[in-house]
């Protein structure tokens, strides 16, 4: 919450949106029992097309039902919870994901008090050759990153499978003080991003912006974008993005 009445950093424009967690309004949605929700990014913004939220379970909380025509990603922000995705059950803990595609059934819940889950949802776009596997649990540490064209103080974790099928991609991207993305990208691709940690200044179209842990942000395909990491400690964000497919 800002000291100062009246103020917010978030800004909602028609090719970004900066949404800052004093704005942060709690929700309910169908399936989610004794949860909080908060829906951050969605189509009812007019412009994305995906969702973004976050959903905070107690021991007495549950989610449960079928992905449909869309596809989900869950990432723990914080605490533990079970899972069982398809069939499969897991137990979940801070920094471990989830890949749910489409039409399977998904359960959540035995979460410990305040688990924090970041979910991203999208319509999957098949490819009449290949497919997508079934459900995909991982944990963020298992995997490498890789530095980001060359530069080892910005390095990317790819969560998911690189492969045509897939049309969705979920990164982590962590940033040394002082690194940056190496130039003003402007790409077909939309994102949804939330700071994870640290701090820096985040270009998105021609304004600046200083951004800081909790942060959430929207960027519509071909919005300018650029970040440089500041202050004393790394900086990293989680990011979605919709990738392989043709032009629509
Ligand atoms: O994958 C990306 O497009 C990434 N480099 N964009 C970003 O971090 N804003
Ligand atoms: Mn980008």
């Amino acid at each position: 919450m800002s000291d100062l009445f009246g103020f917010t950093r978030t800004v909602v424009k028609p090719r970004y949106a900066l949404i800052t967690p004093d704005g942060f309004v709690p929700g309910v949605l169908p399936g989610w029992r004794n949860a909080v929700v908060i829906v951050n990014i969605s189509p009812a913004m007019n412009g994305p097309r995906f969702t973004q939220m976050q959903v905070t379970l107690d021991p007495n909380s549950s989610g449960a039902g079928n992905t449909g025509a869309l596809e989900h990603f869950y990432y723990v922000l914080a605490g533990s919870c079970g899972a069982q995705l398809g069939g499969k059950k897991s137990r979940l803990t801070a920094g471990s994901y989830a890949f749910v595609p489409p039409e399977t059934d998904f359960q959540f819940g035995d979460a410990a008090k305040g688990t924090k889950l970041l979910v991203f949802q999208k319509q999957f776009q098949p490819l009449a050759s290949g497919k997508i596997s079934g459900v995909i649990v991982g944990h963020e540490r298992d995997v490498k990153g890789q530095p980001f064209l060359g530069n080892k103080d910005a390095r990317l974790q790819v969560l998911l499978p690189d492969q045509p099928a897939f049309d969705m991609a979920v990164n982590i991207f962590t940033y040394q003080p002082g690194a940056t993305l190496p130039f003003v990208e402007t790409h077909i691709m939309e994102h949804g991003l939330l700071m994870l940690k640290g701090q820096g200044v985040y270009r998105l179209d021609a304004d600046y912006h200083p951004v800081t842990a909790g942060d959430v942000i929207w960027m519509a395909s071909y919005c300018p974008q650029w970040f440089v990491a500041m202050g004393k400690t790394p900086a990293s964000y989680i990011y979605y993005k919709d990738v392989n497919r043709a032009p629509q």
